[in-house]
């Protein structure tokens, strides 16, 4: 294995090959002008799409957002849908999906919004929604709701049994009516329901692009959890603890995915603080020796090291203790980055000790994690260990 590599280079190359290697995801929001489509987008995507004023043209109604996060958004403007207007609407609409599937660029979702506000839902476009549902999955939103109006409409809507995939209620932002404010709700439902309904890979573009956190964090514990479980294998096999390093690649594949996962960029010299933290050094074999090294310290039981072997489970649990602290820094990192507010990295990495100890002491108690040293015979596990390269 080559040594003293430039770890944080490291990290942030297998970053950006984690980013590159998702999937473009083309999400269409449609439904008359005023309805809050842009406002929409912004709460759900965050606000670096605020500025919905530009954005490429595509028809005369149709525009094309691209973001760094390998999401493509086509949003419709200044739609009236009534009379005539309807069938030329779904025409152009119609039309540009089929183009975009022949071109391989195939659109994976429709949000037709309607505005609760309205109380009632027309005809026309009742048939539009028919009319795309027949071509890509469809998803009826009902933008603005406030006081149970949108509840209303839900029903009004759902016993025509239209063949969309679904009816939702989502307020994007906080709406103020004389004294009362009504907060912003439906968000987190709206943006899970996307979540299950996209199929696979592009259902990963989806996640790290979209804002809700707390979604970020429970997919990427599953996440390491997988990743370790793969890693490791069934009955985790011994790993000499000089060899801890040969960890290294794995743990930085893993927090490369991680830090994709949480859609956000991890400033060169936050990184650096943070894995000098965990290793002392930016060199990969003092790194994965400061990182097993450190977190072993915290495995009640670990301390022990048998003929200099860590058992798998211990590599395992090691593992899955930094992948989880990794997650809450980036949790919030993210969360302040929104806000505006900028970390510093020694609040960072602070953190990041405090959460390795914490995790370590949790998952030290699962039973699923073996911590103690392997049983003998040790000659007969020696034939299983991992050959230094
Ligand atoms: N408070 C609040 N205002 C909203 C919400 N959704 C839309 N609005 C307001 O409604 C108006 C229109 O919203 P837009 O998001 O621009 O509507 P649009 O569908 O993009 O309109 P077009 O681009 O013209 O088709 C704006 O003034 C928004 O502030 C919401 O969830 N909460
Ligand atoms: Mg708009």
């Amino acid at each position: 294995m080559q040594k003293n590599i430039n770890v944080v280079q490291e990290l942030l190359k297998k970053t950006n090959e984690a980013k590159k290697s998702l999937p473009p995801l083309r999400i269409l929001i449609t439904g008359k002008t005023g309805v809050g489509k842009s406002t929409l987008i912004n709460a759900v995507f965050g606000e670096e799409l605020a500025s919905t004023g530009v954005g490429k043209p595509v028809t005369s109604h149709l525009r094309r957002y691209s973001t760094k996060n390998n999401l493509v958004l086509f949003d419709t403007k200044g739609l009236e849908l009534v009379g005539s207007t309807l069938e030329e609407t779904d025409k152009e609409i119609s039309d540009f999906l089929r183009e975009a599937q022949i071109q391989g660029e195939p659109i994976h979702m429709i949000w037709y919004c309607i505005n609760s506000m309205g109380h009632r839902v027309e005809e026309t476009e009742l048939k539009l929604m028919t009319s795309l549902s027949k071509q890509v999955p469809l998803l009826c939103l009902l933008t603005q709701s406030i006081a149970g109006k949108g509840g209303e409409l839900k029903r009004v809507i759902e016993a025509y049994n239209l063949p969309i995939a679904g009816v939702l209620e989502v307020l994007a932002e906080d709406y103020t009516l004389g004294k009362t404010t009504f907060p912003a709700w439906g968000l987190a439902e709206l943006i899970a329901f996307c979540y299950s309904l996209l199929p696979k890979g592009v259902d990963l573009t989806f996640l790290q692009a979209q804002t809700d956190i707390d979604l970020k964090v429970k997919e990427a514990r599953r996440y390491v959890k997988g990743y370790v479980a793969t890693t490791f294998g069934v009955g985790f096999t011994p790993i000499p603890f000089a060899d801890a390093t040969l960890l290294v690649p794995t743990q930085l594949g893993m927090l490369a995915h991680l830090t994709m996962l949480f859609g956000v960029d991890m400033d060169e010299n936050m990184l650096l603080a943070l894995l000098t933290a965990l290793g002392g050094t930016t060199g990969a074999t003092h790194l994965g020796r400061g990182i097993v090294s450190q977190v072993l310290k915290m495995v009640p039981g670990a301390g022990t090291l048998m003929g200099g072997l860590i058992s798998g489970t211990t590599a395992a649990l090691v593992t899955t203790s930094l992948g989880y602290s990794y997650i809450a820094v980036l949790a919030n990192y993210t969360k302040a980055q929104r806000e505006g507010q900028k970390l510093e990295p020694k609040a960072l990495v602070d953190m990041l000790k405090s959460q390795l100890k914490k995790n370590t002491k949790a998952l030290s108690k699962d039973k699923s994690f073996d911590a103690g040293p392997e049983k003998p015979p040790l000659l007969k596990r020696l034939g299983h260990v991992i050959k230094r390269k």
